[in-house]
């Protein structure tokens, strides 16, 4: 029978993107902690398997991948023959692509700092003012998620896919900052929606750390 095991804490967004596809996909796997105060992600056995030394990392019956969306492509791929989560259609998955390609380059980057400073930095180290920048800069980003989610009603279109879980996990981490946050109707409704995904229940919830 074939054996994935993930590495990674469950904390970590990049780690959650792989749990909750595999909640969509009804995969079985094992799951090893690492990363963080767990360890494990810089020794050379698993270096040799992630140069990266970054979590997450899967061995899928001996076949080693990295990234989380690449790992989230290829369980699709792999198991989604019915087009559940992965549209088959070439565009509507180019589609998917280029959402999750967006906040590879454009949303992560623009939230990381907001993350990192409220949750992961003593609150003497702050710095306040650079924070406000990063909140406005990630309020302009929203926009164009909010525009989007008023022409489909999730992230790629008609259908739920792989691009809206780390969106939806972004948005997460969004919504529970203490920030001042404008109104978002489309984006507050779609995340209603998705926030009832027994996957993002159970993989992307509990306090921010
Ligand atoms: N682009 C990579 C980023 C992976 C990444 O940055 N992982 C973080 C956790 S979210 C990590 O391993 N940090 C070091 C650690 O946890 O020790 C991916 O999408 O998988």
């Amino acid at each position: 029978m074939s054996k994935l095991v993930i590495w990674g804490r469950t904390n970590s967004i990049n780690v959650q993107k792989v749990l909750w596809t595999c909640a969509e996909l009804e995969l079985a796997f094992e799951r090893i902690d690492a990363g963080l105060q767990f360890g494990v992600n810089k020794t050379p056995e698993y270096m040799q398997n992630n140069p990266n030394g970054l979590v997450p990392l899967i061995n899928d019956n001996g076949f080693i991948l990295w990234e989380s969306h690449a790992i989230m492509r290829y369980l699709a791929r792999k198991h989604d023959h019915q087009g559940a989560i992965a549209p088959q259609d070439p565009q509507k998955d180019a589609l998917v692509d280029q959402w999750l390609d967006w906040y590879n380059t454009v949303a992560w980057p623009a939230m990381k700092p907001l993350f990192w400073g409220w949750v992961r930095t003593p609150a003497e180290q702050r710095n306040v003012d650079e924070l406000e920048k990063a909140r406005l800069q990630m309020v302009v980003i929203l926009e164009m998620l909010e525009k989007q989610l008023g022409k489909a009603v999730y992230v790629s279109g008609a259908q739920f896919t792989l691009a809206d879980i780390p969106l939806a996990l972004l948005a997460f981490r969004w919504f529970n900052l203490a920030l001042e946050r404008p109104s978002f109707p489309n984006l507050s409704k779609w995340y209603e929606e998705i926030a009832k995904r027994p996957g993002f229940q159970k993989y992307s919830s509990g306090p921010l750390t």
